[in-house]
């Protein structure tokens, strides 16, 4: 089940960009970091406060049908809004990685768990390593994982 509830684009023109070209395409375009050639997936939360769905595009991070969302922000000294988001909501995140969203449920990583799903977002995306070493936040790694 797809989630419902009124859609909230995100402030940001880029981001907004990036989220319409992919829904509108099934995900043939705009399946990429910019130029960097690096594969993105969309995820949809919903807010926290406002109920409103919002979609995030994030890297590519997958293993076994299971996806990491890095709350990298690109190094900034605070978590991006969605992990609160998410936090308050991890039944209400859906993935989309090709034509359909899927529905599952999200939780956040620690100790060893997190290690080994950093280890992966790293290799799938570099830049995460520098991101970590320019904040003094542990970059929260959060499971987006398929019900059922
Ligand atoms: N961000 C990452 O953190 N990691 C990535 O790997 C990543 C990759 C990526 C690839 C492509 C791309 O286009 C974007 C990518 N981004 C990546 C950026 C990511 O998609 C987000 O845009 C970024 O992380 C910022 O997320 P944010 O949730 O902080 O967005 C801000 C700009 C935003 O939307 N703010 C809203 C606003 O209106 O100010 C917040 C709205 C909101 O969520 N409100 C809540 C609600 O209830 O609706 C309440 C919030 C509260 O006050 O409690």
């Amino acid at each position: 089940m797809p989630l419902h509830g009124e859609y909230e684009p995100s402030p940001e023109q880029w981001v907004r960009d990036q989220v319409e070209l992919y829904e509108h395409t099934g995900g043939r375009e705009a399946n990429t970091l910019r130029d960097t050639g690096l594969p993105v997936v969309i995820f949809t939360t919903r807010g926290k406060k406002s109920g409103k769905l919002r979609k995030i595009p994030l890297m590519r991070v997958e293993h076994d049908g299971a996806y990491a969302m890095v709350a990298s922000q690109g190094g900034a000294p605070t978590h991006p809004v969605w992990y609160h988001n998410v936090k308050a909501n991890p039944d209400a995140v859906t993935v989309q990685d090709g034509p359909e969203a899927r529905d599952g449920h999200a939780r956040e990583l620690s100790g060893g768990e997190r290690q080994i799903w950093w280890e992966r977002a790293v290799a799938a995306y570099p830049p995460y390593g520098q991101y970590q070493a320019r904040t003094e936040r542990e970059i929260p790694v959060i499971l987006w994982e398929p019900r059922g």
